[in-house]
């Protein structure tokens, strides 16, 4: 059975859900729409009360696992937009188990642009996680113990681009989701990316994971396993900060990677002949394997045409684009298209 059952939509305005489903007998009397009450009656009391809750809340992640009156169990998952609209997918089972302990709505997703040096556009974004709570100072996410945050970052990340590849001209944008070590030892988050790209429909290559080196080197050989079982699904691998800490030949030997992403500190000293020598040489590793390259963390944006002659693919930067949010990215490519 697909992972995927179908979609829905929660209007905040009329307080109705929709569910779309695709043609599963399992769930088929889900299917319709709803008035919050009417779509209880269907659930255990618990689930009846959780669902409520979610959409009280008005904003930040829906993640809720939902109980059939017969003990049947599905997921939801997806997010709030700024209308108090919120949208995403019903997921078979418990696939995303993680996500039940998603983070209050103080996540709040930003994406960076990713720019292609051939077209000059924004081929892609990256998901970076920002809280709102300004109490918490964190806003490095990995100071922030949140098993979930890969899940939810996977969700939004999706969930955007549905409505970015809508855009003329950005039909093929791809979005890049970092993973820590644990998320790759996450058993749930091999049926999450399943979910997320057969319930989007993501061509290959579209759901892009960034992986740091500190995060495969854990247990390489899980990594790699994994890396392989998501690269079968269709998402692409990136190992990213590239160039910097223990990045080992051997890591890049044995794991599967569709693309390098090259560090904020190799190429800030890019004006060193050492280092652009290094960098071509980069460059010419990844085309030789048949990777991508991305240069990360550019900050003068007539570093573009260097970066192109050198060899590299795409760029990142805050000269090419900050971290925005959702509305402000799709503004951005609406604007160019
Ligand atoms: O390594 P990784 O791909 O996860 O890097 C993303 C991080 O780098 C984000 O936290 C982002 O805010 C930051 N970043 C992105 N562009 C720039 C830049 O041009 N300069 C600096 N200093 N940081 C950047
Ligand atoms: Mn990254």
């Amino acid at each position: 059975m697909a992972a995927s059952l179908g979609e829905w939509h929660w209007s905040g305005k009329s307080e109705r859900l929709k569910i779309d489903l695709s043609s599963e007998e399992f769930v088929s009397a889900l299917s319709g729409e709803w008035g919050l009450s009417e779509f209880g009656v269907l659930l255990n009391g618990l689930s009846r009360r959780q669902v409520v809750r979610t959409f009280e809340a008005k904003e930040g992640i829906v993640s809720c696992p939902l109980t059939l009156g017969d003990g049947r169990t599905l997921h939801m998952v997806g997010a709030f937009n700024e209308d108090a609209d919120a949208h995403g997918l019903l997921l078979s089972e418990t696939v995303v188990q993680s996500a039940v302990t998603a983070p209050g709505p103080a996540l709040v997703p930003v994406f960076q642009p990713i720019i292609s040096l051939k077209s000059g556009k924004v081929a892609g974004f990256e998901a970076l996680a920002r809280w709102s709570n300004p109490q918490s100072k964190a806003d490095a996410p990995e100071q922030l113990d949140d098993k979930a945050l890969a899940s939810n970052m996977m969700i939004h990340a999706c969930q955007a681009l549905d409505t970015w590849r809508n855009i003329a001209g950005y039909e093929d944008l791809f979005i890049q989701v970092n993973l820590t070590g644990r998320d790759l030892t996450d058993p749930k988050l091999i049926e999450l990316v399943s979910a997320l790209i057969d319930g989007y429909n993501l061509a290959p290559g579209i759901l892009r994971l960034e992986l740091t080196e500190q995060a495969a080197l854990r247990d390489l050989d899980q990594a790699i396993s994994v890396a392989k079982a998501l690269r079968e699904l269709g998402a692409a691998l990136i190992l990213d900060d590239f160039g910097t800490g223990h990045s080992s030949f051997l890591w890049l030997a044995r794991l599967p990677a569709d693309s390098l992403k090259v560090d904020f500190d190799l190429i800030s000293q890019i004006s060193d002949q050492r280092v652009r020598t290094i960098l071509e040489t980069i460059t010419l590793l990844a085309k030789r394997l048949d990777m991508t390259i991305t240069a990360e963390g550019v900050e003068q944006r007539d570093l573009l045409h260097v970066l192109q002659d050198i060899g590299f693919d795409y760029a990142q930067g805050f000269a090419l684009g900050r971290p925005m949010t959702v509305p402000a990215a799709t503004a951005l490519l609406t604007e160019a298209a």
